[in-house]
């Protein structure tokens, strides 16, 4: 089926346009759809689901419905806007599911495009990055009561560090393609930093931190602004929202916007982690949440940094050794420079680990 097709298997409105796609995500394929309806232009994004990640789609989009409805009740309640400051999902004309599976058994979803919206894939602007940490506070605030039993895993032990090791340890087993002596420094560097990187995990197994909703990928481009006035609107992609650790959002969410460069940039001597950035979304992200995070939690956020980053590291170079099969590479040495990048931020963030505590202390 064609962009066109699939769109319009969809309640969408008006004359199709034309579409354009949008190159960012590491998974999905994205694209920037156009219609008409006289004078009006409606605009839509279309998503493939990538089945090799998400194998039960099905999954995905009732993970993703259910968060949508909550957190819009709860938008609503603030007497604030629904389709400003949340995604909404779209359904097919034939059956009314949110999704649309084409001739090849491809899963397809649509959201209305939220007006004036603009995503940044790095930014130095320390408002923005204030406001992407707000965003996701009241993000996190909206699903606080939302029972996350309820939710479907989608992708089993998606945040459990000691299991992306595990793997790990299996792919160096394995090496199907000879890489692993290609790597021998970096997969060094992983294991010595195995025993710290996974003691988050430890925590959660005992229950010493709550088991929460959270989003999962709370890279900064997964927050919407408003082109016009920089306010923060939605949070996207919420194909991974499930269970996990608070300390994983915060985490995730530093270690892609406090990087001084991009995740895959190869200038590894230049990665660090920038403290006034990490000092502007803890600003945003903790007042949002001050009154909800418990003392556990806010003791866990600083190692969820670390924690976020190692993972990163491994699972990129997981991905290198069992043949780039995950991660949509750009060239062969992609994964490799993605390792480097974390390993060298992990580096960085154990060096600065008292200013962070003492920053993190500041607005708890
Ligand atoms: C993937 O495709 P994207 O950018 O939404 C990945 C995240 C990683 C990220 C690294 C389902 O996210 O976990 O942090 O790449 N998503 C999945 O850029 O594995
Ligand atoms: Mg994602």
């Amino acid at each position: 089926m064609t962009i066109k097709e699939i769109c319009t298997s969809f309640n969408v409105e008006g004359k199709y346009v034309g579409c354009k796609e949008i190159p960012t995500g590491n998974i999905n394929s994205t694209y920037d759809v156009t219609f008409t309806n006289e004078e009006k232009v409606n605009r839509y994004i279309v998503q493939r689901v990538n089945k090799k990640v998400f194998t039960e789609p099905e999954k995905v989009m009732e993970n993703i419905v259910n968060v949508t409805e909550h957190v819009s009740g709860k938008i609503r309640g603030q007497g604030l806007s629904e389709s400003k400051f949340v995604l909404h999902v779209l359904c097919a004309k034939l059956d009314g599911k949110p999704f649309v599976k084409d001739d090849e058994g491809e899963y397809w979803r649509c959201y209305d495009f939220i007006k004036n919206a603009v995503t940044f894939d790095s930014t130095d602007d320390l408002g923005i990055i204030e406001r992407a940490g707000g965003a996701f506070g009241k993000f996190q605030m909206c699903l606080d009561g939302f029972d996350a039993r309820t939710l479907n895993e989608t992708i089993p032990n998606f945040h459990n560090t000691a299991a992306r090791y595990n793997a790990f340890h299996e792919a160096i087993k394995v090496d199907p393609f000879n890489r692993v002596k290609k790597v021998s420094q970096e997969v060094e560097k992983c294991f010595s930093l195995e025993e710290r990187a996974t003691k988050l995990q430890r925590l959660l197994d005992n229950g010493d931190i709550p088991l929460r909703v959270t989003h999962n990928d709370t890279k900064c481009n997964n927050v919407s602004f408003d082109k016009n006035t920089g306010e923060a609107l939605a949070v996207l992609d919420l194909d991974t929202v499930m269970a996990g650790a608070i300390a994983h959002d915060f985490g995730d969410a530093i270690r892609f916007i406090a990087n001084t460069l991009i995740e895959d940039d190869p200038n590894v001597d230049e990665v660090a982690l920038d403290l006034r950035k990490y000092e502007a979304f803890t600003k945003g992200y903790v007042s949002e949440l001050k009154d909800v995070l418990t003392v556990s939690e806010k003791k866990t956020l600083n190692l969820g940094v670390f924690a976020m980053t190692v993972e990163l590291a491994i699972r990129f170079l997981t991905d290198y050794i069992l043949g780039d099969k995950y991660f949509k590479v750009k060239y062969p040495g992609h994964n490799i420079d993605r390792t480097r990048n974390q390993l060298a931020l992990a580096e960085d963030i154990l060096e600065k680990s008292a200013i962070m505590d003492a920053i993190l202390q500041k607005y708890c």
